[in-house]
């Protein structure tokens, strides 16, 4: 358990922050049920490695097999809800008046919370569109909409139709939505203080994106049960679930901020 002289430290911290804003990873979602990327994942899962599967030529190799493999995760989070620490962002958003959620998820659990300004680095799992964009990028197609055989691999995108509709996330050596990246970048070169949570700081360029806050003057607290690759970069380490942790560091705010909230 976190001491409660450092989440007073953190809120010490954090208080006076003009224009604070939060990076997050897999493990703000683990206490909603979803495995992490580095989980093994159960059952016919576990034989595979995530990142062997998330990349565009996993799937112009075997587009049932990733297929599939989105579909298994669709099927983990569709009843997944936000847990308290989504809802502890979403209460530190109302409380400064506003905090930019940079997330690596593809879950949208940050927007079911109720946080307003969510950059969705890599994308929503719950969104599908065309291999080849061919309307354009991106050529969106709503498969809710397409009658196809559920065991025979994706849908038949509804323009160009080739079977190879295909998850909107961001695989592995694919660009990120410049969109996303722009509105990142904007956080970085403005925050004072960012909160790091759940993310083992390897997958890149989100992983360096608190250091280039840091080099902007921004203090990095970070909220992992176990270290990652930015914790000895972090100004203060909170050493425990985001779901545990954030709610107490928004109670000593507000036990700051006299209450008002
Ligand atoms: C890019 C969507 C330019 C898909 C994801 C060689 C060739 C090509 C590229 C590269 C290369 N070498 C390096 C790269 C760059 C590559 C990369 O970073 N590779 C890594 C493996 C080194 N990056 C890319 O390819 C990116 N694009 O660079 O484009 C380019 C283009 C071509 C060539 C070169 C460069 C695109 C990266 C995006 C990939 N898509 N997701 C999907 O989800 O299926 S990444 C995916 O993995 C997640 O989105 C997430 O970002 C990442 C997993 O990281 P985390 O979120 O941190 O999760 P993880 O499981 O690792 O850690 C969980 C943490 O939670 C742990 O620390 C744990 O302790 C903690 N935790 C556990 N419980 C709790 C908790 N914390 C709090 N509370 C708890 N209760």
């Amino acid at each position: 358990m976190v001491s409660q002289s450092k989440i007073d430290q953190a809120a010490r911290l954090l208080h006076p922050a003009k224009h604070p804003s939060a990076l997050t990873g897999a493990g703000v979602s683990k206490e909603s049920g979803i495995p992490t990327f580095r989980d093994a994942l159960d059952g016919l899962w576990a034989r595979f490695n995530p990142q062997e599967l998330a990349t565009p030529f996993a799937f112009l190799q075997n587009p049932k097999l990733v297929w599939d493999f989105y579909e298994y995760r669709r099927q983990l989070m569709r009843p997944a809800k936000p847990n308290p620490g989504h809802r502890a962002l979403a209460e530190l958003e109302r409380i400064f008046g506003g905090l930019p959620i940079i997330t690596q998820n593809i879950d949208a659990l940050h927007e079911d919370a109720g946080s307003a300004q969510v950059i969705a680095l890599h994308g929503k799992i719950a969104v599908n569109k065309c291999f080849y964009n061919c309307q354009g990028d991106p050529t969106p197609v709503d498969v809710s909409k397409i009658a196809y055989d559920q065991n025979d691999g994706p849908p038949p995108c509804p323009h160009c139709g080739r079977k190879m509709v295909r998850p909107a996330v961001v695989w592995f050596g694919e660009m990120l939505p410049p969109a996303a990246l722009a509105a990142a970048r904007a956080v970085l070169h403005t925050t004072d203080v960012m909160l790091v949570i759940g993310t083992s700081g390897i997958v890149q360029p989100a992983a360096s994106m608190p250091l280039l806050a840091q080099d902007s003057g921004a203090a990095l607290i970070e909220v992992n049960p176990y270290e990652s690759e930015l914790t000895d970069r972090v100004d203060l380490w909170l050493d425990g679930p985001s779901g545990e942790v954030l709610p107490r560091l928004v109670a000593a705010v507000k036990k700051l901020r006299g209450n008002a909230g």
